[in-house]
């Protein structure tokens, strides 16, 4: 168990454990989210909204779970028993859950499975239910998870009544979660049969879209996993078996989740690991942005092409910058190779933190590199499923950066924490994410030395052995800031340079410039002076200097403009929009 401490993050996990969360569970009332639950009681009245809608509420509980197991609290636990008793009632008999089954769409169970997504939400739910079993806190909520289990084994098991899986991956990881806190081999086997189905042909998904009556369910989605009268499946990576793919395609959120379902079921397969590393590769060198965000594309929220990383349109959703990270974590624990959480780092700080404003009541569901001043943070959406996302990975990000394998203790990332592994207490000092280096520090009662490994930013692992009884090291470590410059081949940053401070990217917003952005020139020859914002809400700008160009009044000219020299502060790219609208710029034009 891993308590973070540093002030930057604590604070963010402080604020949503009483601002964020309230806020969101408001918007679930209104929303009629938590109405859905009521209504599939009774049986009575009509579903509200998305059929993926119940996903939001288990989400939001999981989220819920962790925050009041970290910083307790009345309202918290009243409100989680509250959801959970709604859970309870809209529980089918046998163990299935699925609102808009219930209500709308009644006898068609398992009709539309590319579609439906009622897999990924009984998925989310199963997480809740296996948050609530670490935690030791709602045995009810464990309940509803053992029926529920039941029931999927029984119908996709082997030998079961069906043979499927979700469009939507999310399921396979989470049985994967279940099975280890229960003991339930069922579970895990099962998540291993869906991700060795996945991508046969012909595929169970596309079959469903020959039936009659799933049409009502499946039309609106064959344009995305069909060209003309062939089904590609692509989309949902359901075109080849994930041990034949190379690259990262289709949604990156349901690629992302699928490469963290196939790891869970399959830890030490070696087949397996080699092609999520080819696939790891060529996303990161071809498809991912400065900020760790993937996915360039709304019409598919997913992967295009080699080098297509436009920044205005860059769609980067939140969810699948959490995705990356959890897919990242698991990578580093499968290989013991550092690079995994490298990406893990840059995705988690800017991507992701990008996606939740700093009083974390407001939401960014895709995160572009550049804005003409019109993406603003929304309180919520009509498909919600990066709020409560951002809220159950904030809070347990305390599960990624340390763990313990076999008889070594890991630091995965030097961010201040307080653990406990074992017979080890471990106690992380640092200025993350504004300093690299830190101080460890701690007791080693196991009467033995321990190893003790920790990543270096951009220098791997490096292992410290520590003695029984107390210990303290040092390690140095310098985050210095520096320009960088993207590959040729993505067209759109040529002639342009993104700041970066340690693994920590920056960006211009008209808000400090005075001007839209597109009018500064950056000189990077020119000084580059840390500084501490007055406003207090994050800790250090950059101040640099460049030209203006101003007064173009035709749309080409032989010459340039009126040109100024001109001085402003560049902001941390997870801190931009949290003022006033304001153009926005990670790659700015050098002079
Ligand atoms: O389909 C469920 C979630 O909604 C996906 O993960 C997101 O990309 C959004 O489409
Ligand atoms: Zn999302």
């Amino acid at each position: 168990m891993v308590k973070i401490t540093s002030p930057f993050l604590r604070e963010r996990m402080e604020r949503l454990a009483d601002a964020g969360i309230a806020h969101q569970w408001k918007m679930c009332d209104e929303t009629g989210r938590l109405d859905n639950f009521r209504r599939a009681a009774t049986g009575e009245g009509e579903f509200e909204g998305r059929l993926y809608n119940d996903s939001d509420v288990y989400k939001l509980l999981e989220a819920s779970l962790y925050a009041a197991a970290e910083f307790g609290g009345e309202e918290l636990r009243k409100r989680n028993d509250q959801v959970v008793a709604l859970i309870e009632g809209a529980q089918w008999d046998d163990g299935y859950i699925g609102n808009v089954f219930k209500l709308k769409y009644k006898g068609m169970l398992y009709k539309a499975l590319a579609s439906a997504h009622e897999l990924y939400c009984m998925g989310h739910l199963l997480e809740a239910c296996s948050a609530a079993a670490e935690l030791g806190l709602s045995n009810r909520l464990v309940q509803v998870g053992v029926r529920m289990v039941d029931h999927l084994v029984d119908e996709f098991g082997e030998g079961g009544r069906q043979i499927g899986y979700c469009g939507h991956q999310e399921l396979e990881l989470a049985l994967v979660r279940w099975g280890n806190v229960q003991g339930d081999d069922r579970a895990v086997a099962l998540s291993q049969r869906m991700t060795d189905l996945r991508g046969i042909q012909p595929s169970p998904l596309r079959q469903q879209f020959d039936n009659e009556e799933s049409k009502a369910l499946l039309e609106g989605y064959r344009g995305l996993v069909f060209r003309g009268e062939e089904y590609v499946g692509e989309y949902c990576q359901d075109d080849m078996p994930i041990r034949e793919q190379t690259k990262a395609v289709g949604h990156s959120v349901r690629a992302m989740y699928q490469f963290c379902g196939a790891l869970d079921g399959y830890p030490d397969d070696a087949e397996l690991i080699s092609a999520l590393e080819s696939i790891w590769d060529n996303m990161v060198s071809r498809r991912m942005y400065i900020t760790g965000g993937i996915g360039s594309a709304s019409r598919n929220e997913g992967f295009t092409q080699d080098y297509d990383l436009p920044n205005y349109d860059a769609y980067c959703e939140s969810c699948a910058g959490i995705g990356l990270a959890m897919w990242g974590s698991r990578m580093s624990k499968a290989t013991g190779k550092a690079h995994f959480m490298e990406v893990f780092e840059q995705v988690v700080l800017n991507n992701v933190l990008a996606g939740i404003s700093l009083d974390t009541c407001l939401y960014h569901y895709v995160n572009p590199l550049a804005s003409r001043g019109n993406h603003r943070r929304e309180e919520w959406f009509e498909c919600a499923c990066c709020p409560p996302n951002l809220a159950r990975f904030i809070l347990s990000l305390g599960r990624y950066v340390a763990w313990q394998e076999r008889d070594e203790i890991v630091l995965g990332l030097l961010v201040g924490m307080e653990g406990e592994f074992g017979k080890v207490s471990i106690k992380v000092e640092s200025g993350w994410p504004y300093e690299g280096g830190a101080v460890v520090s701690g007791v080693n009662r196991s009467g033995g030395p321990v190893s003790i490994r920790y990543r270096h930013w951009q220098r791997g692992w490096e292992t410290v052995e520590v003695d029984n009884g107390h210990f303290t090291f040092s390690v140095e470590g310098e985050f210095r800031p520096s320009w960088m410059k993207s590959n040729p081949e993505i067209a759109e940053n040529v002639g342009r340079v993104a700041l970066m401070h340690g693994p920590m990217v920056y960006c211009l917003e008209e808000v400090d410039l005075g001007f839209p952005v597109t009018q500064f020139q950056v000189a990077t020859m020119g000084p580059l002076v840390p500084i501490e914002p007055e406003h207090g809400l994050w800790k250090r700008n950059y101040k640099v200097a460049g030209e203006l160009d101003q007064k173009w009044d035709s749309l080409y000219s032989a010459n340039r403009a009126e040109t100024y020299v001109h001085t402003t502060e560049l902001v941390p790219y997870f801190a931009w929009n949290n003022r006033e609208a304001s153009s926005m710029q990670v790659w700015i034009a050098e002079a």
